[in-house]
């Protein structure tokens, strides 16, 4: 059985801690701007940990939008190659925990629709996209 091995980041380690140790009755937002956050369970695609990935909660009816936003770093963030690699998470949304298969959005079309949910949902994205020349990438997570 893989092991989890946490985020290299102390904020984000921190908050899925509270999240999954309170059973996702607190630490369900971004800090303190009251918006939602799920937590995203997926596969390490170089050494098959256990990752834990907090993103923003864009839903499209069932599905969850995820967003590889990464503050509009220069770089993805690397659960990106994770997704890529392996469809297959969990997303945690609050005290429910959903199997579900991720894929990445090509259509063009379909991507408009989804970044205006996503941005919607939490307009920093706009300003992230902005910052950065790479293209964000865009997911689907829909139930297994
Ligand atoms: N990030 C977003 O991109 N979008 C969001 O909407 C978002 C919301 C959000 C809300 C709350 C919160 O606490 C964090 C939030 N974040 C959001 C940050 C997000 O959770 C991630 O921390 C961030 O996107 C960076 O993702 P990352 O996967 O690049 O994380 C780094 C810091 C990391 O953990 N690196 C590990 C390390 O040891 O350096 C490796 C992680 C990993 O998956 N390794 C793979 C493996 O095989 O184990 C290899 C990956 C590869 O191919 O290199």
């Amino acid at each position: 059985m893989a092991e989890y091995v946490p985020s290299t980041s102390d904020w984000v380690r921190e908050q899925v801690e509270l999240y999954e140790g309170s059973g996702g009755v607190e630490g369900t937002t971004l800090r303190d701007t009251g918006l939602p956050v799920i937590i995203v369970t997926n596969r390490g695609n170089q050494t098959g940990a256990i990752r834990k990935t907090p993103l923003m909660r864009v839903k499209d009816g069932d599905n969850y939008v995820l967003v590889g936003s990464k503050g509009g770093a220069p770089k993805n963030p690397v659960w990106v190659y994770n997704l890529r690699a392996d469809g297959s998470v969990e997303v945690r949304d609050e005290a429910e925990v959903y199997a579900m298969r991720v894929r990445e959005v090509a259509d063009a079309a379909e991507r408009a629709r989804l970044w205006e949910l996503a941005v919607a949902a939490f307009p920093p994205y706009e300003e992230y996209q902005n910052r950065t020349s790479r293209r964000i990438p865009v997911f689907v997570a829909e139930p297994a």
